[in-house]
């Protein structure tokens, strides 16, 4: 069987993702081989050979253009690839590639074809207060839109269905939080939530900004007339 996708989007991320690489190889997933697949988005650091000396597939973006579309090349390489199934997060180490398999679960077992890893449920080191009252208000809304309890919807770490994978749609360039969940689960994809950790990453530089809702929310309106 084809391997299974380990999706992470990087941007000038060369103080991490060789350490995140060399834990996701000593990631192990009953049944199934990981494979991780960078998407660098113009970084101008040395990410993109780090990764390749890791021995990941590097795809690479020549000039940056956002988190929303590094996702969406990402998820359309993992499908390329033919992975039965996907893990994504971001390069940071904000994230534990440890708890990969717990991810992967619902979607392998055949319970989801979404899966939402909510750092609310699992665990938080090192969210600012602004930053924490920001994603409940998010997390609320995307609540109230999909009527399902969801408790991070802003997570960078999820898994999907190779189904889920293909017909995902992220509609901006930007981001892609909300707009692909709304996207999914207007599809009838079905979502499951599990805890996993999270801390404040140390190094890098965020791409979050005061300007977040300014883009984020027209992208989620757009999204809800056009599903
Ligand atoms: N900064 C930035 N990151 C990108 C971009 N495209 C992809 N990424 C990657 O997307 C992931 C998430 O970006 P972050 O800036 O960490 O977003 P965040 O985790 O919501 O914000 P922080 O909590 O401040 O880290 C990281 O792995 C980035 O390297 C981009 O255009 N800008
Ligand atoms: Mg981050």
């Amino acid at each position: 069987m084809n391997p299974v996708a380990v999706v992470i989007p990087a941007k000038d991320e060369e103080a991490t993702i060789g350490e995140l690489l060399d834990r996701v190889s000593l990631v192990r997933v009953p049944g199934h081989t990981l494979a991780p697949i960078v998407v660098d988005d113009g970084s101008t650091d040395g990410t993109a050979r780090i990764a390749r000396g890791r021995g990941a597939l590097v795809v690479r973006h020549p000039a940056n253009r956002g988190l929303g579309a590094a996702v969406r090349t990402g998820l359309r390489a993992a499908v390329e690839a033919g992975a039965p199934a996907v893990a994504y997060l971001d390069a940071d180490l904000e994230y534990f590639p440890e708890d990969i398999p717990r991810l992967l679960e619902p979607v392998l077992a055949g319970r989801a074809d979404y899966v939402l890893g909510s750092r609310f449920l699992g665990g938080v080191r090192g969210m600012s207060l602004h930053r924490r009252i920001g994603n409940y208000a998010f997390t609320a809304l995307l609540a109230l839109l999909t009527r399902r309890r969801l408790t991070d919807g802003q997570t960078g770490m999820r898994a999907f269905s190779r189904e889920a994978a293909r017909r995902a749609e992220i509609i901006h360039d930007y981001n892609y939080a909300q707009v692909l969940t709304l996207d999914l689960l207007q599809k009838g994809m079905r979502v499951e939530e599990v805890p996993i950790r999270y801390r404040l990453r140390e190094h890098g530089e965020s791409f979050v900004s005061w300007s977040y809702p300014a883009k984020v929310l027209p992208a989620i309106w757009r999204e809800l007339r056009n599903p």
